[in-house]
C-alpha cells in the first residue's frame, strides 16, 4: 500500500501492476500445486489491466512483466480522487462449494445468505457457523439450458413479515418460461411458503435468455425478462421479452410506466434487451444493467425510462455465425452502452458497490466474468461509466454480492463452485 500512496510514475506503477499480477497468478498456481482445491489464503490478487472497450483495439493481453508492452488503458482510467487511492489487491477466502449456484443475497436484519442453485435448492448459510440449510417449499423447477431456479430478493417488509421474491423457469405445455413468485420465508423451519406467481414470462420458448433478475427500490419491483433467444420479440411491444420492466409490489405494472397504460406495454420501464442478468441500482438510485451481448458486444447500460436499448437492430458485438450488427453509434435511436465488452466476458450479474470496506469503491459497478474468468470494477459517475480494473480469478464468476460489513462474496460457476469472500489485502 505504501507504493501507492508514494504515488509513483504512472508507467512505474503500470509496470509494477504487471509484475504483481504475475506474481500472483504465479503464487496462485503454485499454491493450487500444493493444496489442491483450497483457496490460497495468503495470496493476495492483484490487478491485471482493463479490458479493452475498444472494439478496435485488441483483446486483453495476459499479465506480463514486460515494460515494453504498450498499456491499454487510458489516463483518465486511473485513479479518479486524489485522497483516496482504490484498493488493488484483495485477499479471497472460500467458504464451502455448491452445485450451480445462480444467486446470492443477504438477508436484512439476520446473519444469512441466501443461495440460488439452478436446479433448484434454496440454502441457507448461517455467516456465523458456516451451517448450511436446504429450505423446503421451493417450487418445481425446469431445469435444461439457462432454466432453473434463478433470482431472489427481500421485500421492503422482510423484516417484519419475511416476505420475499423469488424468480424460476417453469415448463407448460407451451414451452419453458419465466415466473416471478412472491412467498414467506419462515427462517426457523427453513420453508418457503405461501408462495404465489405474481408475474409470467409470455410467450413460451426455448431454453436460454430467461434473464429474470430482481431489483427493488421505493417500494417498486424492476424484473428483466430477456429475449429467449428469438430477437425480435425486443422489439415487439406485444410481448414482454425483450424488456426491463417496473412493477408494483404485488407484480402488476407499476403507475405511470412511460410506454402507457394498456396492456402488456404498461408495464415496461426499457425495451431493447437482449440477456440483462444483472440489474443494481447506483447511490444515487438510477438503474443499471448488464447484459449478455452476442459474439462480443457486452454492455453495461444507465437505464433510462422509456429508451430503447437497440437489441437486435444494434450492438457493439455480431451474430454467431459472423453476421454484422450495426454497431451503436450517435442518432440511431437507440441508447448506446455506458461501457461494453468486445471480446465478451460475460457478465452473470452486476452489483453497484455502496460501503467502504474497499476503499475507493463506492459507486463502482462490479461484474463477475463468466467467460471472462474476471471480475471487474467500472467507476459510475452520474452518467458516465469507466472500466478501472480487472482481475483474473482463475474460475467462471457467476455472482458478486456485497456484504453489510463492505466485504464482497463471489460465487463460481457450474458444479463445485466457491463461496469467495473478499477482503481488502
Ligand atoms: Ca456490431
Amino acid at each position: 500500500m505504501a507504493a501507492l500512496l508514494l504515488e509513483p510514475p504512472i508507467q512505474y506503477r503500470r509496470f509494477m501492476r504487471r509484475v504483481l499480477a504475475w506474481g500472483a497468478l504465479m503464487s496462485l498456481s503454485l499454491a493450487a500445486c500444493a493444496n489442491g482445491d483450497q483457496a490460497p489464503e495468503d495470496a493476495p490478487t492483484s490487478p491485471v489491466p482493463p479490458a479493452s472497450a475498444n472494439p478496435s483495439d485488441p483483446p486483453s493481453a495476459s499479465p506480463s512483466a514486460s515494460p515494453a508492452e504498450s498499456p491499454s488503458e487510458s489516463p483518465q482510467s486511473e485513479e479518479p480522487s486524489p485522497d483516496v487511492a482504490p484498493v488493488r489487491e484483495f485477499r479471497t477466502t472460500e467458504h464451502g462449494k455448491f452445485t450451480e449456484p445462480w444467486a446470492m443475497e443477504f438477508l436484512p436484519g439476520t446473519d444469512l445468505l441466501l443461495i440460488n442453485e439452478r436446479g433448484g435448492a434454496m440454502k441457507l448459510r448461517d455467516q456465523s457457523t458456516g451451517e448450511v440449510r436446504e429450505v423446503s417449499g421451493v417450487p418445481e423447477v425446469y431445469h435444461e439450458g439457462q432454466a432453473g431456479l434463478h433470482d431472489v430478493k427481500p421485500a421492503p417488509s422482510f423484516e417484519t413479515d419475511g416476505r420475499i421474491y423469488v424468480s424460476w423457469v417453469t415448463r407448460g405445455d407451451e414451452g419453458p418460461h419465466g415466473m416471478l413468485g412472491l412467498g414467506t420465508l419462515d427462517i426457523a423451519n427453513a420453508a418457503l411458503e405461501d408462495l404465489d406467481v405474481i408475474w409470467e414470462q409470455d410467450p413460451a420458448g426455448g431454453d436460454g435468455h430467461f434473464s429474470l433478475r430482481i431489483a427493488i427500490a421505493d417500494d417498486l419491483l424492476y424484473l428483466t425478462s430477456g429475449d429467449r433467444q428469438e430477437m425480435d420479440p425486443a422489439q415487439d411491444n406485444g410481448t414482454n421479452l425483450g424488456k426491463i420492466l417496473r412493477l408494483s409490489l404485488d407484480g402488476t405494472p407499476a403507475p405511470d410506466n412511460p410506454f402507457g397504460d394498456e396492456g402488456v406495454e404498461s408495464s415496461f420501464w426499457s425495451i431493447g434487451h437482449r440477456n440483462p442478468l444483472g440489474l443494481d441500482f447506483d447511490v444515487d438510485g438510477t438503474l443499471w444493467s448488464s447484459e449478455m451481448g452476442p459474439e462480443g458486444g457486452d454492455e453495461l447500460n444507465r437505464i433510462v425510462p422509456g429508451a430503447n436499448y437497440g437489441w437486435p437492430e444494434a450492438s457493439n458485438g455480431s451474430h454467431y455465425n459472423g453476421r454484422d450488427i450495426p454497431d451503436h453509434r450517435e442518432g440511431d435511436g437507440f441508447e448506446a452502452p455506458k461501457a461494453f465488452w468486445t471480446p465478451s466476458i460475460s457478465p452473470g450479474n452486476l452489483e453497484i458497490y455502496e460501503g467502504d470496506l474497499f476503499a475507493g469503491w463506492r459507486n463502482s459497478a462490479l461484474l463477475g466474468g463468466l467467460s471472462g474468468e474476471t471480475l471487474v470494477r467500472v467507476a459510475l459517475d452520474g452518467e458516465n461509466a469507466d472500466i478501472v480494473d480487472e482481475w483474473e480469478m482463475g474460475e467462471r464468476v457467476r455472482a458478486v454480492e456485497e456484504a453489510p460489513d463492505g466485504s464482497i462474496w463471489l460465487l463460481e460457476d457450474g458444479a463445485g463452485a466457491r463461496l469467495l469472500e473478499l477482503r481488502p489485502a
